[in-house]
């Protein structure tokens, strides 16, 4: 049997399911940050969300009528283990098997995420992701989804984006539990790696259960000059945002000029030589990317640690540089970019450069796209969202993607982010990512946008070409 393209969109559970205290569902991090925390500057939370909970069915028919052959969403950890570990609660694991089915039966493949953010409040109170247990018990959960579903889904996620999410949450300190601190930063990315090669480690005691991978936030790197110091800024600007992930999943070690650099700041000692043996037989299947943007890097000049960030989606809200890692690389805005509202830079080229790297370093691998988008301020005009501007984002990056592709990159799929309009994490729901809007003050209506008809008709008339890929 041959494989064909996978072209769809993506989700997350806190960010889309609502149902936040149905059917036993425990508590996440999210949930306590949305409803107690004054670092939640739009006070909005997922407690509805889009209501995917009980819209699924709508929505997976959307995604079918819109040509989609294929659907990454993200299990809710505190819905098949409300404290973390231990209990299973019964009535979560049937939501998903009711969600996979469903998908099933429509022809739409199922790429599940099994953590993208959602931890357990029970388990965050015991140190979260600075303790090792955490990353046990990730493995144990882990392992039910895979006896529960392996029989059906063979696209399997560990983590979602474990640089992006733990930065924002140790370095950023925007999301739970808000801590800016780069010791306590460094050792929670240390062991949400373990967590995925324990993950993986399970996942290879069952058979014909599919392919598992990790999704990272892919940045390239650019240097504003050639010079030695700019290239070395460069590389360890590459060492902390891309190969942390990338070289202990592909290869089972981290780069060793990161961690000598690294150690001259900070204490490294949680690094156990016993859990080298976990990496070495963690790697993984495939590599799941989500491009976004890149990285603009100078070198460093003075000052503590820091990263900026915009929640506030007031265009050039951050100060310059954006963040700095002392004693050896800032990153800037490329003052000739182009900029969303929540500047983002846009360069699609960004994606060719990360996917022919890929390449250069890991050969053949398999790559989904499991994310690409652009937020976006939107509103309903006479019953429709006419968003020029994500079709023109979408269109530049899927180019990118295909030239990629014909010059060899091994990509098996691409999913837009996002299938629908959803809770934007810190910045709420005005920034929106969506083929379908969703009307959140009118019953959480969904009202495809011109998007969704462009990717529909984009998917139909590629879908006779088979990509390179055995059909
Ligand atoms: C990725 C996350 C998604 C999603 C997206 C857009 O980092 O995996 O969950 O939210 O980025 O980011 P944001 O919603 O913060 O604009």
């Amino acid at each position: 049997m041959g494989k064909k393209f996978l072209w769809g969109s993506a989700t997350a559970s806190y960010q889309c399911e609502g149902a936040w205290n149905e059917d036993g569902r425990g508590l996440s991090i999210w949930d306590e940050f949305s409803h107690h925390s004054d670092k939640n500057i739009n006070n909005v939370t997922g407690d509805i969300a889009s209501n995917h909970y009980h819209q699924f069915e709508e929505d997976i028919r959307m995604m079918k009528e819109g040509g989609q052959n294929s659907y990454r969403f993200s299990i809710a950890w505190p819905r098949i283990l409300p404290k973390g570990k231990g209990d299973v609660n019964q009535k979560g694991i049937d939501f998903y098997h009711r969600m996979i089915d469903c998908l099933l039966k429509n022809g739409i493949e199922p790429n599940v995420t099994l953590y993208h953010w959602d931890l357990p409040l029970p388990l965050q109170e015991k140190g979260g992701w600075e303790n090792e247990e955490t990353a046990y018990a990730f493995a144990e959960y882990a392992r039910i989804c895979f006896s529960e579903y392996g029989d059906k889904v063979k696209l399997w996620v560990t983590i979602n984006e474990p640089h992006y999410s733990i930065t924002s949450m140790y370095g950023a300190g925007n999301y739970p539990p808000n801590v800016k601190d780069g010791q306590r930063c460094i050792k929670a990315a240390y062991i949400t790696m373990l967590a995925s090669a324990l993950a993986v480690k399970e996942f290879r005691k069952f058979s014909n259960i599919g392919q598992i991978g990790i999704v990272h936030d892919a940045s390239p790197c650019y240097g504003v000059d050639d010079s030695k110091e700019t290239q070395f800024a460069v590389r360890m600007a590459d060492n902390l945002f891309n190969n942390w992930v990338l070289e202990p999943t592909m290869r089972g070690v981290f780069p060793q000029d990161m961690l000598d650099e690294l150690a001259k700041y900070y204490d490294l000692s949680f690094m156990k030589k016993e859990n080298s043996e976990i990496f070495k037989s963690g790697t993984l299947d495939f590599i799941g990317i989500n491009y976004y943007s890149r990285s603009f890097i100078r070198s460093y000049t003075e000052g503590e640690s820091y990263i900026g960030v915009n929640n506030t989606g007031i265009k050039s809200a951050v100060d310059q540089p954006l963040m700095v890692m002392k004693g050896m690389f800032e990153q800037i805005k490329d003052p000739g970019g182009e900029f969303t509202d929540w500047d983002m830079e846009i360069y699609p080229q960004g994606m060719y450069d990360t996917l022919r790297q890929i390449r250069q370093r890991y050969g053949d691998v398999p790559i989904y796209i499991t994310e690409n988008g652009v937020g976006l301020y939107e509103k309903l005009k006479d019953g429709r969202v006419e968003d020029d501007g994500r079709i023109d984002f979408l269109s530049k990056h899927i180019k990118e993607m295909l030239r990629a592709k014909e010059d060899g990159a091994n990509i098996c799929g691409y999913y837009v982010w996002s299938t629908f309009d959803l809770y934007s994490w810190v910045n709420g729901y005005k920034k929106r990512y969506g083929l379908v809007y969703v009307d959140f003050e009118d019953d959480n209506r969904r009202i495809p946008k011109k998007s969704y008809y462009w990717y529909r008709d984009f998917i139909r008339s590629n879908n006779n070409k088979n990509w390179g890929i055995e059909q």
